[in-house]
């Protein structure tokens, strides 16, 4: 007994696209009709069929890989000859090549190694909040995007950004967020009005081209000045797919590391700014993480031995990306070998081998069957160790799940801990307006929206 699936209904051949044009928040959109509609609706986007779900039961059975897998969003373009990790479709060769070499190179082993490297651009954001004093105004998500973008780049590559030497944001930075705006307005737009946009699709192109620009002049300064150190540049210039014997091309390590260096620091940044957020708009929880740090750290300099100590402080960030996951969404389909139907709640729901499924994180992650009526504050208590590890499987997937999970994870976990750690040890912070409520702004990942805080450097600190 098939259950049909509610939804808005849409024009024919506009499909639901209307109702998002001009929409700045086009994931807020989507939680608003999961609003109206529940935890199982269907939209049409370009003609496919999105059936679009917000409940940790669901989830849990999406994760199962026998019967469903990644589908990889419309890609940052048209352009299919080289895809980076994230795009990439999981039979694609190019994928399989590119995962097999990487791998080892991101897992907690190597990233144990990168602490130097992180501290180092840590210590660059310690020093300018402190040289500039509480009289600045510092918008918070700006400079944790430029320590993510300068992290990224330092520790798999050995580039250095600089971006907290300069007041404009790195031109890569403002490509790359024209990129992640315009593919994020496309993936909702039908595809002749997208056409009609000339000035962004000029604009759009230029962008990609600064972007493949940056990572050639990297990969051709690297091979001109070879370094002698294991870092994620030389694993794809000189490893070899451990399957194949083969090496990568130039042009796929330049779309992994435009993948990396987008991938490995807009959510991470976003990361940083949401708990910050929290933990200022709950001064209870920011006073218990600052006195984790300070009995754990003291007044002196942080070691990676440290970070293990943080149980409080890794609540926080766990809760914080429940909250608000950067990376706000996943996207399914069904295994064309699998013929099974969803069931939720005793109703059989059918899904075709064509549909696309898209689980909303913000939605699936407050699941009040999980966490409670108080599913939508921050309370970092309940991700203590204890807790977490025994959360049912479809309630806590900020980094997606599989053989197509993050592959930046522990790097991402090790730099939020680090950062934010000794931002806390180091200053006091307060927010600017201290009646600011959040607001989302949302390339692909999402930000909190005008986040200003002042920092104060605490006593017995230099
Ligand atoms: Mn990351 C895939 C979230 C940090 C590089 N990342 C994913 C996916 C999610 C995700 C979700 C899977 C998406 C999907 O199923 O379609 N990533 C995050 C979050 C953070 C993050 C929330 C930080 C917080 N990611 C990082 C960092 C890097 C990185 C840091 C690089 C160092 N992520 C990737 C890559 C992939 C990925 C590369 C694609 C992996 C694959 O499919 O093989």
């Amino acid at each position: 007994d098939i259950t049909p699936i509610p939804g808005p209904l849409g024009l024919p051949f506009l499909g639901n696209a209307l109702s998002f044009l001009g929409e700045e928040t086009p994931i807020l959109g989507f939680e608003r009709l999961a609003d109206i509609y529940g935890p199982i609706y269907q939209v049409v986007f370009k003609g496919t069929r999105t059936i679009v779900v917000s409940s940790a039961a669901i989830l849990e059975e999406l994760v199962d890989e026998k019967r469903f897998q990644k589908l990889p969003p419309l890609a940052f373009s048209n352009d299919s000859k080289a895809r980076g990790l994230f795009a990439a479709a999981t039979d694609d060769p190019d994928w399989g090549q590119a995962h097999r070499i990487l791998i080892p190179e991101m897992g907690p082993l190597s990233t144990d190694k990168m602490f130097d490297d992180m501290k180092d651009i840590a210590n660059q954001l310690v020093l300018k909040w402190a040289r500039k004093g509480p009289e600045d105004r510092i918008l918070l998500t700006d400079d944790f995007t430029r320590l993510t973008l300068d992290t990224i780049a330092l520790c798999t590559m050995k580039y250095r950004f600089n971006s907290f030497y300069s007041s404009e944001m790195h031109p890569y930075v403002d490509a790359m967020m024209n990129v992640l705006q315009e593919s994020g307005s496309r993936s909702t737009r039908p595809a002749f009005i997208s056409a009609l946009h000339f000035s962004e699709n000029a604009k759009f192109q230029e962008s990609e081209e600064i972007l493949k620009k940056t990572a050639q002049q990297i990969i051709d300064n690297r091979r001109a000045n070879p370094v002698d150190e294991k870092d994620l540049l030389n694993a794809m210039i000189y490893g070899k797919d451990p399957k194949t014997g083969l090496a990568m091309r130039d042009e796929l390590i330049a779309a992994q590391m435009t993948t990396f260096l987008i991938a490995g620091h807009e959510t991470t940044s976003g990361l940083l700014s949401f708990t910050f957020m929290y933990l200022l708009k709950n001064s209870s929880t920011y006073l218990k993480a600052q006195k984790e740090v300070d009995d754990a750290v003291g007044k002196g300099p942080i070691n990676l031995e440290d970070l293990k100590k943080l149980k409080y402080l890794t609540a926080c960030l766990r809760e914080a990306l429940r909250l608000s996951p950067t990376a706000t969404a996943l996207s399914k389909k069904i295994n064309p070998e699998s013929h099974q139907p969803f069931t939720f709640l005793n109703k059989t729901y059918k899904v075709e081998s064509a549909d696309r499924i898209f689980v909303l994180l913000g939605k699936s992650q407050r699941d009040p069957a999980v966490y409670g009526e108080d599913a939508a504050e921050f309370k970092p208590e309940r991700m203590l160790d204890e807790d977490f590890n025994t959360l049912p499987d479809g309630a806590w997937k900020p980094f997606g799940n599989g053989v197509r999970a993050c592959i930046g994870r522990p790097f991402a976990w090790q730099e939020a801990l680090l950062v934010a750690a000794i931002t806390l040890q180091h200053f006091d912070l307060r927010l600017d307006d201290p009646s600011y409520e959040l607001r989302i702004k949302q390339t692909l990942t999402i930000k909190p929206k005008d986040l200003y805080v002042r920092t104060t450097l605490r006593d017995g600190i230099d």
